[in-house]
């Protein structure tokens, strides 16, 4: 498997969920500055939107996988006895896939037009206080002092809002979250995430060299 993957984004998810199942896909930096990859190949072709991550399975017809809850889930579903999500077909899994897509769409995607700057101080002022509200909402769950998101285990909504936490960029206050805070300090501290980063540093620094040679 190839794994398309920029630096400091949500494809550490990813990444974060292969390692914590022992899988060991070939990581592609993209570099979202100059669109170039550092397998130098046209990143368009795997996802025309140019967003990783994006995941290309060894299968015969080399399928092509986007969407960080998509692939995440993908991976998990395919190693359900390590406990990283619940099976299709109950209603675990939907209130899990609701949390996912509360991830994906009130938390990540809020982030983005504020690191980028795109907004009038008016949308800026809004989308910063939504999500401090959705930040606030998983600070929630997590006071009645349960390690992780939904309970006792790490999963891959963990992964997910772990490889979110941009708030410096974006100019969200969530430092008063002391359970949110606490509970990433506890997912920096898992040998899968250590390694996550440690991957992506050299994979970034290799893409470098290439385009420096
Ligand atoms: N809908 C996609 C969006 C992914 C996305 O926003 N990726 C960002 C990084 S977190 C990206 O690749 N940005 C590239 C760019 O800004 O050029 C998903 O949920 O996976």
């Amino acid at each position: 498997m190839k794994l398309y993957i920029a630096q400091a984004t949500c494809s550490l998810a990813v990444q974060l969920v292969a390692n914590e199942l022992g899988l060991n896909p070939e990581l592609i930096h993209y570099d979202v500055f100059d669109k170039t990859t550092s397998a130098n190949d046209d990143f368009s072709k795997v996802n025309p939107l140019m967003y990783v991550p994006a995941l290309v399975l060894d299968n015969e017809e080399r399928t092509q996988l986007t969407e960080t809850i998509i692939i995440a889930s993908y991976l998990a579903d395919l190693h359900l006895a390590a406990g990283l999500i619940p099976a299709h077909g109950t209603l675990e899994r939907v209130k899990f896939d609701q949390l996912l897509t509360f991830v994906a769409t009130e938390i990540a995607q809020k982030h983005i037009p504020l690191m980028r700057k795109l907004q009038t101080e008016f949308g800026t002022e809004w989308t910063r206080a939504k999500l401090v509200s959705a930040y606030a909402v998983l600070d929630e769950r997590l006071a009645d002092g349960r390690p992780y998101l939904t309970g006792d285990k790490f999963t891959v909504a963990d992964a997910y809002v772990w490889a979110t936490m941009w708030q410096e960029r974006s100019g969200a206050q969530i430092g008063h979250l002391k359970n949110l805070m606490a509970y990433i300090d506890r997912i920096n501290a898992r040998p899968a995430a250590q390694k996550a980063l440690k991957d992506e540093a050299e994979v970034v620094a290799r893409h470098q060299e290439l385009k420096a040679a």
